[in-house]
């Protein structure tokens, strides 16, 4: 699938529970949760390697990785972690994540690209779910 775009937020569920389920207090939370109701994401791609830049007011991230191989990132929280992401359906990659140091929920995310051409990006921690709906610009 072609994931490779400049993509807006349409919808976002969950976003804050997931910061609270990872420890994230209140004061950070309300910023978090601002900031990230207006990302930029830009996707490219080569084959089955992507380079995902996703950028807020107050944070910006950037990770290159090629599905079937770990790389380093770090959580939504904020910490190291190793990610091994594959593909769960030849359109969705899903990726589990390990920490590189401590103790803290299972965090793992997904990014699918829809039939009708959108991006669904999920994050979890433990029992917890985000999903964040995202169309082209
Ligand atoms: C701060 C403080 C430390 C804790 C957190 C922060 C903000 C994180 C943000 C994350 C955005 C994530 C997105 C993910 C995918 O779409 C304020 C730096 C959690 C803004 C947009
Ligand atoms: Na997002």
């Amino acid at each position: 699938p072609d994931f490779a775009g400049t993509w807006e937020m349409k919808t976002s569920e969950n976003f804050e529970e997931l910061l609270k389920k990872l420890g994230v207090n209140m004061m950070l939370r309300m910023i978090a949760v601002k900031a990230a109701s207006k990302p930029l994401v830009e996707i490219t791609q080569d084959g089955e390697t992507l380079s995902i830049k996703t950028s807020t007011t107050v944070r910006t991230t950037h990770i290159t990785f090629t599905v079937g191989q770990d790389f380093n990132e770090i959580t939504v929280d904020g910490r190291p972690c190793t990610s091994h992401p594959r593909w769960e359906t030849d359109s969705k990659i899903s990726c589990e994540q390990t920490l590189q140091k401590g103790e803290g929920p299972k965090t793992s995310w997904t990014r699918e690209i829809t039939n009708d051409g959108k991006l669904i990006l999920t994050m979890g921690a433990d029992d917890v779910i985000c999903s964040r709906v995202y169309e082209r610009q």
